[in-house]
This record gives structure tokens, C-alpha cells and sequence, in this order.
């Protein structure tokens, strides 16, 4: 898409913008152009309804679709140009846009990522990033809401939601961005956790060329697999009160104290934390109610449940479908996971994508189901192509992390992914670190919080400063920038009253002492 200027002045107003004057007036002189910016933008397909100058401490109203509602606002940390538009991505498609240009601007452009189903733009991402100086994009992924209903007839939808609107965005931002500072960025950087995760590793698999640094965080990669593992969890369960059930009160209070019990230890420091879940094979038959007791334990049949829930998921010829519920994480997955309901992401993908048919039950989820996901597997939604010589070669870098108590993703999957690369690719872990690496985080849960140190950086809530040794993404720059690449990620735990090296992948921490486990350098990457 090659921008039109309309006139000569325009493109002389474009020029002055080159260097915002850093005196009183700057920021005035910021928000003139910024009011005027609607006028010089003019490319196919693209309609931009607002271009306006939103100064640091304004509270805006969001006009998100109501399932989008945990966000209604956004106060808006730097000064800087909100521009809105809509993007036609072909004749029964477009995304809604927005890009954040900072007067701070320090020359690198950012698009954000999605969520779930993903029609919600990530305000809190646009605000974290642009406060950060980043020229920053972020889209609806091509529907509005976290629904699945717009997928229904309508494959160009499909397509948007698995790479079309974070790859339009790219196209898009990256020429807006040179329009209104009068030239080209200089390096390219994404920023996207779960659904997020998954567009990232999509584009650095099929768009080599958009990011010179990657940062994908729980990605949902196999999504085909990954929400047929989700979405088998109620067949398992049953609903509240079969026999099958297990109360969520079993799992946060006597299922995940038990897998604690045994399997805390075996990092070194009795902390509450798993840094290793693949060191714990979790036995469940200690719960076992012994004659007579029915309260905080569990019958045969819903021992059988657990292990069930906690295993991975094979097909029918024995192969991996999915892999295991990593110890640690079952403390969350009681409460959104294993609830006997049926889970929202999995049941609309299959009514709307899949099967076409807003009728079909959750609850009769089963192998069938998934072969037809994974045949069509539309728009190339899964992601799971361990080829990225490509993105290797163009120079880029991807920075991969995911939490160790992650309920909705299991970190397992990445692992996975990890070796998938390594395989395809025919390369040692030491050859990757040149350009991927990855950096399991213990502690975090899906994306963001937990019991340990999941302050990292990647977003707006996981902020504890902006320097590289304590910020993912500034660690990120630093590579790219002056090829410094990260050893560790460190990481605060939600009161910052404690830090840890969280260590790079297949290395895993280890407590050596002397100190307490909140000292740092009581711990060691072995
Ligand atoms: C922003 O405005 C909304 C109402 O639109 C309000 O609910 C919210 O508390 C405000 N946020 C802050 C931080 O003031
Ligand atoms: C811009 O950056 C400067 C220097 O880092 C900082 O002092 C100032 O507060 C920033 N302004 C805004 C609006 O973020
Ligand atoms: C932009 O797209 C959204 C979502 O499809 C739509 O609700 C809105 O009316 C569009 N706005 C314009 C100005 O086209
Ligand atoms: C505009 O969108 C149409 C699809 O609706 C597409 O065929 C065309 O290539 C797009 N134009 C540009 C410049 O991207
Ligand atoms: C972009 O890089 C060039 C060359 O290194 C540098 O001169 C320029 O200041 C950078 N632009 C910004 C906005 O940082
Ligand atoms: C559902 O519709 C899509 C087109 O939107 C089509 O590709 C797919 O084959 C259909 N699936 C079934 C089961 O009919
Ligand atoms: C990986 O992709 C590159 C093109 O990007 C291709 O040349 C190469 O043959 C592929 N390697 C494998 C193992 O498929
Ligand atoms: C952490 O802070 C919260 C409030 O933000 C407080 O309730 C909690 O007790 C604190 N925990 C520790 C260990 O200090
Ligand atoms: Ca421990």
C-alpha cells in the first residue's frame, strides 16, 4: 500500500515533523500535527476516522464489543497521536486498527497481539508499549468480541484471526509510522502472550520479513490440539455432581497442597514454586478417602478423574495429541479449567469454524472432533511449522517465554515446540541461541501473576522498571540493537520484594544456597 500525499505542502508538513522542536512548544506543535495527520493519510483500502492528540493522564473510553467489558478504559500514559481506522482485508473482511505514536519516539515500531478468540484490541499492550517509545499497532484480529460467531460462512474472518490482521497491521503501521515522523522506522518488534504467542510464532514461520524481534509469550500454538485438550476436560469432569466431579475446593486446597508435598523439594528450596514440574510425577492415591472419611479426599473414581485431567492427551494410533498439565498449574485450572463447564474458546471454535453448526454440544467432544480441526486446520491456525530458517536468515530474533503455572497453556507445549524446531531444523539448543530463545518462567501462571517471580516485563502488569536486566522486552532491544542476548529473564514476584533469574531453556534452575530462596544468587542454571 503506497500512501498518495494529496499535496506538496502536506508533504512539507510531513518533512517538519521530522524533528518535533524541543522547546515549550513541542508539545503543541505534537498535537497540531497530530490533529491534521487524518489529512495526509490516504491508502487503499484504508479509512482512518480519527487522528487526535491524547495528552499522558487521560482516562479514554474504549468502544470495545461488550465481551471485551473487562477493559472499558484505558488511562493513557505518554503523550502521544491516537489514530483510528478501519482496513479492508478483502471483499467480506477488514480489521479495526489503532496506532499509538509517542512523542517520545525512539525509532522502533511495535505491533501488538490478541487474546482467546482475539476481536478485542490489547489497549493495556498499545499503552505499555507506546510509553515505552514505541510507534505501536494493535486490530481487532478481524471481528469484534471474543466470539467465534463471525467465523460462521465466512473463511476470510478465519484468516484474519490467524495471521491477515496482525500482518495488515505490520503493512499498515510501518507506513503510517514513516508518514508522521518523516521517516522510516528503524528496527520492527512484536509483542503478543497466548493467542498473542501464537500470532508471533506464525509470523516469524510465514512473515520472516515483518519483525526484527519476536517476543511470544504461552503461545497458543497447535491450536487445533490445544482446544481439543481443553475442550475434553467437561467430558472428563462431567458436570458439577457426577461422580466423576472433582470439587473445585479439592483441587486450590488439598489436590495442589499435595502435589506441593511432593514435589516442591525437588528444585532445592521448599518455596511454594515448581522451577522444575518435569522432575514431579504426581501420585494422587494419598487422597484416597480411607474407610469412613469422606471429606478432603478423593473417591477411586475421582482419582482416576485427576490423573486423567493431569495426563497427556494421544490419538488412536498412540501419538501425541497434546501433552500433559504441568504439576503446579492444577491450583488455577480447578477454578477456570476443570469446572464441569464447557469452555468457551473450544466450544465456538468447533461450533463456528469447524463444524458450522451453533448446536453442537461440548460435552460430546471426542476424536472425531478433533481429526476434522486438525484436517482443515483453516487459515493455518496452528502455527506449529518448525521450520524458521527463514526468519533466522532475515537477521530477526525471537524471545520465547511461558509460565510454569500456566492453567489455559500448558508450558509442556512449548517445550515441545522447542524440540519440534530443533528437529525440524537439525540443530543443537546452543546453535538456536543465535536467534531463539527460550526462557520457561516459574511462578507465572497464563500470561501474567502468580506465586513467584512473574514480573517480567512482558506487559502492563507484569512492569517492575525498564532497564534490560528487568525488562523481557527491553532485554529484546538490547539483542537486537547490539546483538547483547539474554542469559536469563529475571523476574519480580508481585510485591517486588524478591527477584529471580529465571534460566534459559533446556537449563533449569537449581537452589544451591547459601542464602534464602529470595536471594538470588542462591540459585543456579544447571
Ligand atoms: C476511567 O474512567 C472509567 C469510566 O469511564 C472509570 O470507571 C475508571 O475508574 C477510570 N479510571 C481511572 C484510573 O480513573
Ligand atoms: C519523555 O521522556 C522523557 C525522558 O525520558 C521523560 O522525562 C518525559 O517524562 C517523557 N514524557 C512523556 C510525556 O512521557
Ligand atoms: C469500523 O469497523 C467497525 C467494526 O467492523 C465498525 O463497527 C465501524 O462502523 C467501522 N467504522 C467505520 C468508520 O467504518
Ligand atoms: C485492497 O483490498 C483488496 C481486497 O479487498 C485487495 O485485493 C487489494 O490488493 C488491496 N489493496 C492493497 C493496496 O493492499
Ligand atoms: C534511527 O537510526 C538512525 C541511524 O542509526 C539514527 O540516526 C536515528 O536517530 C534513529 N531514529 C530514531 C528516531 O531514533
Ligand atoms: C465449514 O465451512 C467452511 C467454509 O466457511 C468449509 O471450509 C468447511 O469445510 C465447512 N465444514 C463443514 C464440516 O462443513
Ligand atoms: C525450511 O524453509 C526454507 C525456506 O524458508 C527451505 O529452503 C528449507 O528447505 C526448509 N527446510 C526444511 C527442513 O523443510
Ligand atoms: C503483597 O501485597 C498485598 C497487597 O498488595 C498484600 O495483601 C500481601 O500481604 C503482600 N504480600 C507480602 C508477602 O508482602
Ligand atoms: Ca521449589
Amino acid at each position: 500500500m503506497i500512501p498518495r500525499l494529496s499535496s506538496s505542502c502536506i508533504l512539507l508538513g510531513a518533512l517538519a515533523l521530522l524533528r518535533f522542536p524541543a522547546n515549550a512548544h513541542a508539545q503543541d506543535d505534537f498535537a497540531s500535527s497530530c490533529a491534521s495527520f487524518i489529512d495526509l493519510i490516504q491508502m487503499d483500502n484504508v479509512t482512518t476516522y480519527a487522528t487526535e492528540f491524547i495528552p499522558a493522564g487521560t482516562n479514554i473510553t474504549l468502544e470495545q464489543a461488550p465481551s471485551c467489558s473487562d477493559s472499558p478504559s484505558q488511562v493513557v500514559s505518554t503523550d502521544l497521536c491516537r489514530i483510528r481506522m478501519n482496513v479492508t482485508t478483502s471483499e467480506r473482511s477488514e480489521i479495526r486498527m489503532e496506532a499509538w505514536f509517542p512523542q517520545n519516539y525512539t525509532g522502533r515500531f511495535l505491533s501488538t497481539g490478541n487474546g482467546g478468540l482475539g476481536g478485542c484490541i490489547q489497549y493495556s499492550d498499545l499503552d505499555y508499549t507506546s510509553s515505552l517509545g514505541f510507534a505501536t499497532v494493535g486490530a481487532n484480529n478481524g471481528h469484534e468480541g471474543q466470539t467465534g460467531v463471525y467465523f460462521l460462512d465466512n473463511p476470510e474472518v478465519i484468516t484474519d484471526f490467524a495471521w491477515r490482521s496482525v500482518h495488515t497491521g505490520v503493512v499498515v503501521g510501518k507506513e503510517l509510522t514513516e508518514l508522521f515522523y518523516g521517516a522510516p522506522h528503524n528496527k520492527s518488534y512484536y509483542l503478543g502472550c497466548s493467542t498473542g504467542g501464537r500470532q508471533g510464532f506464525k509470523m516469524v514461520q510465514d512473515f520472516p520479513e515483518d519483525f526484527d524481534g519476536v517476543l511470544a509469550g504461552a503461545p497458543a500454538v497447535a491450536w487445533n490440539d490445544l482446544l481439543y485438550w481443553s475442550g475434553s476436560f467437561l467430558v472428563t469432569t462431567g458436570t458439577e455432581g457426577s461422580a466423576t466431579f472433582v470439587p473445585t475446593k479439592m483441587w486450590t486446597d488439598i489436590i495442589h497442597q499435595e502435589v506441593i508435598n511432593q514435589c516442591d523439594a525437588l528444585d532445592g528450596a521448599t518455596d511454594g514454586v515448581l522451577e522444575n514440574p518435569d522432575l514431579c510425577d504426581f501420585n494422587p492415591t494419598p487422597l484416597i478417602c480411607s474407610d469412613g472419611d469422606t471429606t478432603d479426599c478423593l473417591t477411586e473414581t475421582q482419582i482416576e478423574t485427576v490423573v486423567k485431567l493431569l495426563s497427556a492427551v494421544y490419538d488412536e494410533n498412540g501419538e501425541l495429541a497434546y501433552p500433559r498439565m504441568q504439576p503446579g498449574a492444577e491450583v488455577l485450572a480447578g477454578v477456570r479449567q476443570f469446572t464441569g463447564q464447557p469452555y468457551l474458546t473450544s466450544t465456538e471454535w468447533w461450533r463456528y469454524a469447524i463444524h458450522n453448526d451453533s448446536t453442537w454440544d461440548p460435552a460430546t467432544m471426542g476424536p472425531a472432533d478433533r481429526h476434522a480441526a486438525v484436517a482443515q486446520n483453516p487459515a493455518g491456525i496452528a502455527a506449529f511449522n518448525g521450520n524458521v530458517s527463514a526468519f533466522q536468515l532475515a537477521g530477526g530474533k525471537v524471545l520465547h517465554y511461558h509460565g510454569l503455572m500456566d492453567d489455559l497453556i500448558t508450558s509442556d507445549n512449548s517445550k515441545r515446540y522447542y524440540s519440534l524446531v530443533q528437529e525440524t531444523m537439525g540443530k543443537e539448543s546452543a546453535e538456536l541461541d543465535d536467534f531463539y530463545r527460550f526462557f520457561p518462567i516459574s511462578g507465572m501462571s497464563h500470561c501474567s501473576d502468580g506465586d513467584g517471580a512473574y514480573k517480567i516485563g512482558n506487559l502492563q502488569g507484569g512492569y517492575a522498571g525498564a532497564s534490560p536486566d528487568e525488562n523481557v522486552l527491553m532485554a529484546l532491544v538490547q539483542w537486537v540493537e547490539k546483538g547483547v542476548a539474554p542469559e536469563v529473564v529475571r523476574g519480580a514476584n508481585a510485591n517486588e520484594t524478591y527477584w529471580r533469574a529465571h534460566c534459559k531453556w533446556p537449563k533449569t534452575n537449581k537452589y544451591v544456597g547459601p542464602g534464602s530462596y529470595e536471594d538470588e544468587s542462591a540459585w543456579q542454571c544447571a
